[in-house]
C-alpha cells in the first residue's frame, strides 16, 4: 500500500493573545498548518504597538518585529503569523477600534454598554488584518465579522467583547453563547486565515 505523506507546516504566531492561537488552530490546522505561540525561553516577547489608527498599520510593525526576533535563531525557517483585530462601534466613530485591547482591559464589556445606552444603533464589526511571512514572502489578509452590540453581557465563550457582539451571519446568540467551532466559520479571524491559506496556496509565478 503507498504511504500517504502528510506535510504539516509549522508557524509561529507572535501575539501576547493564547486565544488568538488557539482560535487561528481551529481554523488552519484543517489546512495543514500547525500554529505555535511565538515564545522566547517560554516567554511571549513583548510587542511595541505603534500610534495608529489603522490595524493593518499596527500589522505591518507586528511582522517586522517577529522577522527581527527570529533572525539568527534556529526557527528562522518558520513560517511567520501575526494579526492586528479590534471591534469598530458604528454610532461611537469606529470606537474602540485599533484601541480595543485596552479598553477590553480597563472599561471592559460593562463599559461598552453603558456607552451604547442612548445610542439608537448598536451596529459594529470585528475586523482582524493577519499578515503571513513564509519562504521570503508576505501574504496580507483582511477579514470582517459583521453583527451588532447585544443589550446585555451573555455567554462565557470566547474572549474579549464576545458576551455582547452578536453576528449577523447567526441567530441572535452573541459569539459568547456560541461552541468554538460555531465563531470560527462566522468570525472575523476565520476569514482572515482562510484568505490568507487561499493566497498561499496559490501556484507562485
Ligand atoms: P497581540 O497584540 O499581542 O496580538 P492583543 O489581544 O493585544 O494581542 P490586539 O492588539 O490585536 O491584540 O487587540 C485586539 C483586541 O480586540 C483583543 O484584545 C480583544 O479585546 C478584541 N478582539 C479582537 N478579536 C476578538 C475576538 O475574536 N473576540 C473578542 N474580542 C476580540
Amino acid at each position: 500500500m503507498p504511504r500517504l505523506l502528510v506535510i504539516i507546516m509549522k508557524v509561529l504566531f507572535l501575539t501576547s493573545n493564547k486565544n488568538k492561537v488557539i482560535e487561528a488552530n481551529q481554523t488552519l490546522s484543517k489546512l495543514g498548518y500547525e500554529v505555535e505561540q511565538f515564545l522566547i525561553e517560554g516567554v511571549a516577547p513583548k510587542i511595541v504597538e505603534p500610534q495608529s489608527s489603522k490595524i493593518e498599520i499596527v500589522s505591518e510593525y507586528k511582522i517586522q518585529q517577529a522577522l527581527e526576533l527570529i533572525s539568527g535563531t534556529d526557527f528562522e525557517s518558520h513560517a511567520l503569523l501575526v494579526e492586528d483585530s479590534g471591534l469598530f462601534i458604528k454610532s461611537l466613530n469606529d470606537f474602540p477600534g485599533v484601541y480595543s485591547s485596552y479598553f477590553s482591559e480597563t472599561i471592559g464589556n460593562q463599559g461598552i454598554l453603558k456607552l451604547l445606552l442612548n445610542e439608537e444603533s448598536r451596529d459594529a464589526e470585528y475586523r482582524a488584518f493577519s499578515i503571513m511571512y513564509s519562504d521570503g514572502k508576505y501574504f496580507h489578509a483582511l477579514g470582517k465579522c459583521l453583527g451588532r452590540i447585544s443589550n446585555e453581557i451573555k455567554g462565557s465563550n470566547g474572549f474579549g467583547y464576545d458576551p455582547i457582539f452578536i453576528p449577523n451571519s447567526g441567530d441572535g446568540r452573541t459569539f459568547g453563547e456560541m461552541e468554538d467551532y460555531e465563531k470560527e466559520s462566522k468570525s472575523h479571524r476565520g476569514e482572515s486565515l482562510r484568505i490568507l491559506y487561499d493566497k498561499l496556496s496559490l501556484p507562485s509565478k
